[in-house]
This record gives structure tokens, C-alpha cells and sequence, in this order.
């Protein structure tokens, strides 16, 4: 008897001191914006690994983590993990050796610039790569590759918000204040942002400023957690928010809460906006946004009274073909009202993507040089090349737009594409038309850790390394540069992002502008070419960030502590001045409008467990048991009116195509709008549906507004297969 408990006693020590052997990576989540710093702790269990993952403190989340947080590393620790370049031959994929990926690349690379011409070739980056990888990417097409088609998914995704702010304020960093002021403020109008699902860590900071006192409002055609959080909700008809933002400034002016000595000092195009709003009829504006008169008044008045304010717009209110005009006219209110350059009052376009701030600022971009530079400005062009050590006339012009890239591929004129860290045939407008724009490409390459839709129709598949792996800087939701450690080794023959940049550059003798041997060395160079930029990234080190726990931009001098309230001065126009625009409340851009064949509005987004187009997500076995299948949001009175049920199967369909995806009543929606996420793909990949028509200023697509029909996916006789 004593025998056998020593031996179960010496059992469970052993086992107790195996779970023990644990290892701690410091790490940063791959998702959202809000960038949370992170722990992996890897323990062995007996005789196999455990993971699991905590958070960390730090200045933006202050050691929060959301569920996809918590179980990033199972993707990247998955198995599907791709860890040798695969190149297409007879249709199948065969594993070859970076030397054959590499010289396969050169010589597909350099027929295609010969017969097709430089601009042939194209590059589609993204807004999930480092700073070092998005800079080093935009340097690749304009030096390596000397073409001027580079563009990235951040045209899916703020370039409504960027451009808006870059019109209104001259510069464009999605926060104007340091997260910290958020508790602080008076009153806050969330248009178009799902918070509680999409930057959950931030929930806090919002639930603070409330029990600090502060009226929060939220507008968004649909029942959210962020909505509910909210006081009160403008459930708007998507796609009417320009007529909101209009017709609050209108009855803001009407009711003379016009900050009128910050107008005076500080905005352009004040009175001929007040001239032009005689035009809004508020019953008009009722009647198309399916908000009350009396509702709108309510917040006018409230958010003008209050001492200070802050508006935040996101993707609801941004992913319009008038996305532009639509922030614009929320700027114009918080310009009206004086607040904004003020502690505690101002703007914030939420970002998205992990890198999605700084991805938009240094050269990624089709019209766009490092430090938010032009490349059609000649001095611009002339620093630019100059830190390049390259001629300011070998720079090619501006390109286009992500998504009229593959219109350039259907015309012939591109013929080549090289994709690194995104999957266009999912997250694009007009699916279809993407899929065979790709099919027809002599040569598509594609960078990816999976296998990813787009990948499957590469003819060449290159591994990069996942966010453990990778060291970089991520410039986050508050315009914060963070730096990400690298934390274990890279698997099998995978390679860094830049890595991959810097060897093709190589291949394709251009090496010696691309000597860098860790990221830092990119970093120092970015810095270089951003200097006396707008977003001015010289005074950041990877020291000061490892010092500082992060550094606001802009940062121009060594010694400077970055930049914590943009405006406080002055605003970037040079003359100092907001500009508050008229176009925008007028603004007639079409919508994809329901008719009688088409008669519901389908709108487009996210669920709290899935990311994106969810090649990352689904292959988490914890993230995908919370939502495994996309599904339809319809009321159950229009449900019913479509002989629909519950839990049944339903077509969906537009004028440009049709998908398969599960009903769930929701009695909280709009009676004459559906919502689907757009994680899933193929039978369910919901941007089947979308056109591929444009903001004219920004080339956002309109996600959020889509002229639908549904009906039973089965006929009557098999519809009692449906699973409830
Ligand atoms: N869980 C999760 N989090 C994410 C992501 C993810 O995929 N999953 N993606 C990240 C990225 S890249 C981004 S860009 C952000 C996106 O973050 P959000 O912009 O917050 O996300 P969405 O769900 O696209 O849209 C936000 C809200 O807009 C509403 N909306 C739809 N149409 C309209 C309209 O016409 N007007 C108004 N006012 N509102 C409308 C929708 O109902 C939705 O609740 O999230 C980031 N975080
Ligand atoms: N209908 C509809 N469509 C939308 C939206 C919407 O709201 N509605 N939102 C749009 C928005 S806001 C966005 S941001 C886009 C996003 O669109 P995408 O960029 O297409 O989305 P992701 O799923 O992030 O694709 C990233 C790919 O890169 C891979 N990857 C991840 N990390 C790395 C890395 O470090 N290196 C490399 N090389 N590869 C990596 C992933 O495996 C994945 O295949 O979608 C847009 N599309
Ligand atoms: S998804 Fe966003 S909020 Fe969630 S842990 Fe990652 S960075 Fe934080
Ligand atoms: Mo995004």
C-alpha cells in the first residue's frame, strides 16, 4: 500500500514537474488594430506541448486580449502551414527549393516586362505586413520592378477615412487624440463601427467614459453589442449617412450651436456649407434614412451642447461608394462644433487591419511615396530617390487602385501579379470577375502562410513566416508605433516577408538596393525616407519604442516624445485651416439601389470570432466551433414574406450573382435589410454578390450597400432536409 502511493506520489511529481518545463514568447496579436502585446507560454504536458496565451500590459490595451487573441498561435502553429515554395506544374503543386522559386521568378518576371512592357508586372500588397514590409514592398515595385502598378488591401478597407481626413485636415492619422482622452469626453457618436466585436480591447475605454457620464450615440442599421452599449441608437437605412451628418450640421446651425469663434480662426468653407444646407429638407432626409426628425434633433443638440465630443467612424459609414463624402460630412460637425484640436474632443477613424495605419503611410500605396509623400510631386519624388540612391526620373508614376488593378488585368494590360499577405478572390468586390482576372494572368505569384483560395490559383505559392516569427513595427489604432519581437524560429524553409523582397531583388539584380539583413535596418531606412514627410517617422528607433512601450507619429527629432494631440495648433493645410466641403452634402454618387426584382438591402461585416476573409480564423479549432458557417441576419416578418424560416437555407441573390448561406431571425434588424459576415468562402463567399463600382475619390467599393432577392434554397418537397 505505501509502496504504490509512493510510486503514484513520484508519478505526479514527474507529471507536475513536466508541466512545469513551460516557455514564455512575448508577442503581439497578427489581428485587429488595437494591436494587444501578448504572451504564448508553450508547456509540456508529459509527453506533448500545450499552449496557451495571456495578455500583456501596454499603453493601448493594457494587457487585454479578445478571443481571437487568445488562440492565434493555432493557426500559426497549424499544420496546413505552408513550409516549402510550391510551384504549379500540370495543374498540381510540387515543393521545389527557394533557388528553383527564385530563378523560376526571374525568368517569368523578366518575359513578361519584355513582351508586355515594366507596367505588366504588378504588386498587391497589404495592411497586415510590418511598416519594414509594406515600405520594402512599395520600394520593390518602384526599384526592383520598375512598374508603376503597386496597390493593397487597404483600398478595401480606410481609404475612405484617409482620404476624407487628408481633404479636410491635410494630414491623415486615424486618431486624433491618444486613446486615454476617450473616458474623458462628453459625448461620443459611433457611425458605422462595431467596436464590441471588432476591437473588443477597447470596450473599456467607452464603458469608462459612460460611467463617467458621457452620452454615447450609435448609427448602424442593425442591433450590435456596440449598439447596445450605446444610449441611444440611430438605426439609419444603410447607405444614408452623408443625408444624417448633413441634416444634423443643418439643424446644429439651425439651433445656433455653432462654435462660432473656432469656425472663424480655424475652418474654410464654413458659410457656403451653411448657404448650401438650405437645400436639405430634414423630411426628406427622414423619409430615405428611415430616421425620425425628431431623433436626429436629439443628437444634434445633445452632441453640439456638450463641452467636448468625439466622433469615430469605421467601415458602416466608410465602405460606401460616397464613403468619402459620407466621414467628411461627420468631420464637418466636429468643425462646426469646435471640437476637434482640443483635449478631449476630436476624431477617430477606427482602424482595422494590425497594420492598417501604418501599411497607408509609406509607399504601398499606387499614388504614394514613404512618409505619406506624392509620387506626382517632383520634390517629393527627387528626396524619395534620393535615399533610394536611384534617379528621380526611374520612378514610375502612380498606378491604380487595388481592385481596377484586375481590371487592368482583364484589359491586358497587366498581365503579371505578384500578391504578398492578402486573398483578393474573397475580399474583393465582384468575386467572379476577380477569380477569372487572376485565371487569365500569365504568371500570378502569391506569399501566404496557407493555401489560401487566391494561392490555390498561383502558379507559384511562396511560405512566409507567421506573427511569432516575424519582427517588426505595427503602427497602431492610435497611431502608435509598436514593435513585435520575433519569438520562436522560423519552420521549415519559410522565410520573412522582407526576406523574400530582398532575395528576388537579388535574383533580379537589383540586390543592392535591398542589403538588409534584420528588419531594423529596414526600419532605419524608412525612417530616412519619411523624414519632413507627413507621417514622419525619423525621431522613431526601435530603442526609443523598446524605452517607451511605443511612439506617437509624427515624430520628426530624436529627442522628441512623438505627438499625442494632432490640431492643437494648427491643422496640415498650409494655410493652417480645416477645409469644410460643400460637394459632400450634395453628393449624388449611386448606390446599388434596391428595385422590385431586387427589392433588400444587403449590408456587409464581421462576427467577433472570425477575421476577414478567414483564412487565419478557420483553421482555429477553437474560433471556428463559435461560428463554423456564414449565416444570413433577416427579421422574421421579411423572412416570413420570402416563405423563409429560421435555421433554413436561403439564395441570396444580386445582379452581379448568388450565394447559399443560413437564415437567423433577428427581430432588432430593419425590416428592409440583411447583414452577412464575409469570412466564409466559395457557396458563401458574399463578395459574389457585390458590384465592382467605386468611390470616385477614394475607390472604396460599396460593401455596405447591395440590392438583393432571397428565397428557400430548396423547393418545397425538400425543404424538410434543412437542419434547425
Ligand atoms: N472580429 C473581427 N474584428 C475585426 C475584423 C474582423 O474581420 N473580425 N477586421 C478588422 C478590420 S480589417 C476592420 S476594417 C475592422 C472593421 O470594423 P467595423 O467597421 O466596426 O466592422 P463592420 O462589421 O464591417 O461594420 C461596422 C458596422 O457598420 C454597420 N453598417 C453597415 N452598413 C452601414 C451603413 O450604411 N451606415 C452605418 N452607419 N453603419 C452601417 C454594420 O451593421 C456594422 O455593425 O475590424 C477589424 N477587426
Ligand atoms: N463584403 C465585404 N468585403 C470586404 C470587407 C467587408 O466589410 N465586406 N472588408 C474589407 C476589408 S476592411 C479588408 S481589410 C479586406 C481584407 O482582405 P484580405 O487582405 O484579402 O484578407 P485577409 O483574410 O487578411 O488575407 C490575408 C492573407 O494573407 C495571409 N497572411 C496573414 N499574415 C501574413 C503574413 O504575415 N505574410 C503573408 N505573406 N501572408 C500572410 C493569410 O493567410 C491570408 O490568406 O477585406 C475587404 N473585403
Ligand atoms: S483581435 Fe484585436 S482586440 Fe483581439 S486580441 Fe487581437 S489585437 Fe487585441
Ligand atoms: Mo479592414
Amino acid at each position: 500500500m505505501i509502496y504504490l502511493t509512493e510510486l503514484m506520489l513520484k508519478y505526479f511529481q514527474r507529471k507536475q514537474q513536466e508541466v512545469q518545463s513551460e516557455k514564455v514568447y512575448d508577442s503581439q496579436c497578427p489581428f485587429c488594430s488595437m494591436q494587444c502585446k501578448m504572451q504564448l507560454i508553450e508547456q509540456r504536458v508529459v509527453s506533448r506541448k500545450a499552449y496557451k496565451t495571456i495578455g500583456k500590459d501596454n499603453p493601448t490595451t493594457a494587457g487585454r486580449l479578445c478571443i481571437k487573441g487568445m488562440n492565434a498561435h493555432q493557426h500559426a502553429l497549424h499544420n496546413q502551414r505552408i513550409k516549402q515554395p510550391l510551384l504549379k506544374i500540370d495543374g498540381e503543386f510540387v515543393p521545389v527549393s527557394w533557388n528553383e522559386a527564385l530563378q523560376f521568378i526571374q525568368k517569368r518576371f523578366a518575359e513578361i516586362q519584355k513582351t508586355d512592357g515594366k507596367d505588366a508586372l504588378s504588386v498587391y500588397g497589404s495592411a497586415s505586413l510590418t511598416n519594414e514590409e509594406a515600405y520594402l514592398l512599395g520600394k520593390f515595385a518602384r526599384v526592383a520592378l520598375e512598374t508603376k502598378h503597386i496597390d493593397y488591401n487597404g483600398r478595401l478597407c480606410m481609404a475612405a477615412a484617409a482620404t476624407a481626413a487628408n481633404q479636410t485636415f491635410g494630414i491623415d492619422r486615424g486618431f486624433t487624440n491618444t486613446i486615454h482622452e476617450i473616458p474623458h469626453t462628453r459625448c461620443i457618436i459611433l457611425a458605422g463601427t462595431n467596436i464590441a466585436e471588432c476591437q473588443p480591447t477597447i470596450m473599456p475605454y467607452f464603458e469608462k467614459a459612460k460611467k463617467n457620464g458621457a452620452y454615447i450615440i450609435a448609427i448602424d442599421p442593425r442591433p450590435t453589442d456596440t449598439t447596445k452599449m450605446s444610449d441611444f441608437h440611430l438605426q439609419n437605412k444603410p447607405g444614408t449617412d452623408v443625408a444624417i451628418a448633413s441634416a444634423l450640421l443643418k439643424i446644429i446651425i439651425d439651433e445656433q450651436l455653432v462654435d462660432e469663434s473656432f469656425v472663424e480662426s480655424r475652418v474654410n468653407g464654413f458659410e457656403d456649407v451653411k448657404n448650401s444646407l438650405h437645400r436639405l429638407d430634414l423630411k426628406e432626409v427622414e423619409a430615405m434614412s428611415g430616421v425620425s426628425i425628431s431623433d436626429m434633433r436629439h443628437v444634434a443638440t445633445t452632441f453640439a451642447q456638450e463641452e467636448s465630443g468625439m466622433i469615430f467612424t469605421a467601415r458602416g459609414v466608410e465602405q460606401q461608394t460616397d464613403g468619402t463624402a459620407a466621414v467628411r460630412s461627420f468631420l464637418n460637425i466636429l468643425l462646426a462644433t469646435g471640437k476637434i484640436g482640443k483635449v478631449n474632443s476630436g476624431y477617430g477613424a477606427i482602424t482595422g487591419q494590425g497594420n492598417g495605419q501604418g501599411a497607408r503611410e509609406h509607399g504601398q500605396k499606387a499614388d504614394q511615396l514613404p512618409g505619406y509623400r506624392s509620387i506626382e510631386n517632383k520634390q517629393d519624388r527627387k528626396y524619395v530617390a534620393d535615399v533610394w540612391g536611384v534617379k528621380e526620373k526611374s520612378l514610375p508614376g502612380k498606378g491604380v487602385p487595388a481592385y481596377e488593378m484586375f481590371e487592368k488585368v482583364k484589359q491586358g494590360e497587366i498581365t503579371g501579379m505578384f500578391i504578398m499577405c492578402s486573398n483578393p478572390v474573397v475580399s474583393n468586390p465582384n468575386a467572379h470577375f476577380v477569380g477569372q482576372a487572376l485565371k487569365k494572368l500569365r504568371l500570378l505569384v502569391v506569399v501566404d502562410m496557407f493555401l489560401s483560395e487566391t494561392a490555390k490559383l498561383a502558379d507559384l505559392v511562396l511560405p512566409s513566416s507567421s506573427y511569432l516569427e516575424d519582427q517588426g513595427t505595427m503602427t497602431n489604432i492610435e497611431g502608435r508605433v509598436t514593435l513585435r519581437e520575433a519569438c520562436r524560429p522560423l519552420p521549415g524553409e519559410v522565410k520573412h516577408d522582407w526576406q523574400i523582397i530582398c532575395e528576388i531583388a537579388e535574383q533580379i539584380g537589383k540586390g543592392k538596393y535591398f542589403p538588409f539583413k534584420n528588419s531594423e535596418e529596414i526600419f532605419n531606412e524608412l525612417r530616412l525616407s519619411s523624414r519632413g514627410g507627413k507621417a514622419d517617422y525619423y525621431g522613431i528607433t526601435y530603442d526609443k519604442i523598446r524605452r517607451e512601450s511605443g511612439v506617437l507619429w509624427p515624430s520628426p527629432e530624436l529627442n522628441d516624445k512623438g505627438t499625442e494631440r494632432l490640431f492643437t495648433d494648427g491643422f496640415a493645410h498650409e494655410d493652417g485651416k480645416a477645409k469644410m466641403s460643400v460637394e459632400v452634402i450634395h453628393s449624388t454618387v449611386p448606390k446599388d439601389e434596391p428595385c422590385s426584382d431586387y427589392p433588400l438591402i444587403l449590408t456587409t461585416g464581421r462576427v467577433m470570432s472570425q477575421y476577414l476573409t478567414g483564412e487565419q480564423t478557420r483553421k482555429s479549432p477553437a474560433l471556428a466551433a463559435r461560428d463554423f458557417e456564414s449565416f444570413m441576419e433577416i427579421h422574421p416578418e421579411t423572412g416570413k414574406e420570402y416563405s423563409l424560416d429560421e435555421g433554413m437555407l436561403v439564395n441570396i441573390e444580386s445582379r452581379h450573382g448568388n450565394i447559399t448561406v443560413r437564415t437567423k431571425w433577428s427581430k432588432q434588424m430593419r425590416k428592409d435589410t440583411i447583414f452577412v459576415p464575409f469570412h466564409w468562402t466559395e457557396s458563401q463567399n458574399v463578395n459574389k454578390l457585390v458590384s465592382g463600382k467605386m468611390d470616385p475619390d477614394c475607390s472604396m467599393p460599396g460593401f455596405k450597400v447591395i440590392a438583393v432577392r432571397v428565397s428557400p434554397a430548396y423547393t418545397n418537397d425538400m425543404s424538410e432536409n434543412y437542419v434547425r
